[in-house]
């Protein structure tokens, strides 16, 4: 009974503890990020926050702002640089025009599985941190789409097969491999790619099969060729300030539900490739096992751009490199 009775006591004055720590420094994070609610990252961010918010008893709530909604794609990385939101989510590459080290998992067949993209991220990790460390950022995950596969309107057997297609890029790496193929990019952002292929703006792209199925790409192609050329990956950071003005058990609970975020996030695209893969095919769309002479040519390429990319990655560059292969 006495024991009983302490417990109950105790119980008290943790609940009351942590209402009044709810009072004290209850905090809202606005969370701008680029992809729509449906896509795996955008879901897997829903989790991330939920899991900050049941660990913090409701003291840290963050608000997601999906597609681009409250900053646009390009924007969302200096908006937490410049403190104007906490936190946000962004595709890593992005930042390739800063460093090139940030655009490692873009380069066309350096990494096309997930054991390789995993350690490429080992790699490049920390890295990544200590350059965006220098701006105020800290990371605190960085999530793969799924391998990149080829859609077209037509059969394509070689690189030859490419040229002169207007192409939808996402990202400085991936226009330049679309102008090496002889093909004419054009950036579109996921949000307006249905549009942007509707309108005849583009005609073939370079994508996972996530977004190949979230745009419902039978609408406007007809073959998938799983050319399987790169998994590059979303990132998401904090800003230093924000993060040290939360209080200790705070700042844990985040980089907990982090690091949960991580190994779930991973999980999650893997299983994304082979289902999005099956909706594609279910709704028509030719999934097609690229021809050796597609592959050898696009290879070739992708060994060009790698030579191209060491030399502007410098020092950083190489120290990536030499920790990938050598792993
Ligand atoms: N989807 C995003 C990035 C890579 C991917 O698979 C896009 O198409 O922009």
């Amino acid at each position: 009974m006495k024991v009983r009775k302490q417990l109950v006591l105790t119980l008290i004055a943790i609940t009351v503890g942590l209402g009044m720590g709810c009072v004290a420094m209850a905090a809202t994070w606005d969370m701008p990020t680029p992809y729509p609610d449906k896509t795996f990252h955008t879901q897997n961010i829903a989790i991330f926050a939920e899991d900050v918010k049941v660990a913090t008893a409701g003291g840290l709530k963050i608000n997601i702002h999906s597609a681009g909604s409250l900053f646009k794609h390009p924007e969302i990385k200096n908006a937490v640089r410049g403190g104007q939101v906490p936190i946000g989510e962004f595709f890593l590459s992005l930042l390739s025009n800063e460093n090139a080290v940030f655009g490692a998992d873009s380069q066309p067949f350096l990494a096309t599985n997930y054991e390789d993209a995993m350690t490429l991220w080992e790699a490049q990790r920390p890295i990544v941190a200590k350059l965006l460390d220098k701006q105020g950022l800290m990371v605190l995950f960085s999530v793969p789409w799924p391998p990149q596969g080829l859609y077209t309107k037509k059969a394509i057997n070689t690189v030859a097969d490419l040229k002169g297609m207007k192409f939808r890029a996402y990202n400085a790496t991936l226009e330049l491999f679309a102008n090496k193929i002889g093909a004419a990019p054009t950036q579109v952002e996921v949000p307006d790619v249905a549009q942007a292929f509707a309108t005849g703006r583009v005609e073939a792209m370079i994508t996972s099969p996530s977004t190949g199925a979230n745009s419902k790409a039978w609408d406007f192609v007809t073959h998938y060729t799983n050319i399987q050329a790169w998994l590059p990956k979303n990132i998401v950071v904090v800003g230093k300030k924000a993060f040290r003005k939360l209080d200790k058990k705070t700042q844990e609970a985040v980089l907990t539900a982090a690091k949960a975020a991580e190994l779930r996030g991973w999980e999650m695209s893997k299983k994304e490739t082979a289902d999005k893969t099956a909706i594609l095919k279910d709704n028509g769309i030719l999934v097609v096992t690229p021809s050796e002479e597609l592959m050898s040519g696009l290879k070739e390429i992708g060994a060009e751009m790698i030579v191209d990319w060491t030399k502007s990655a410098g020092p950083e560059g190489e120290a990536l490199l030499e920790a990938y292969h050598g792993k």
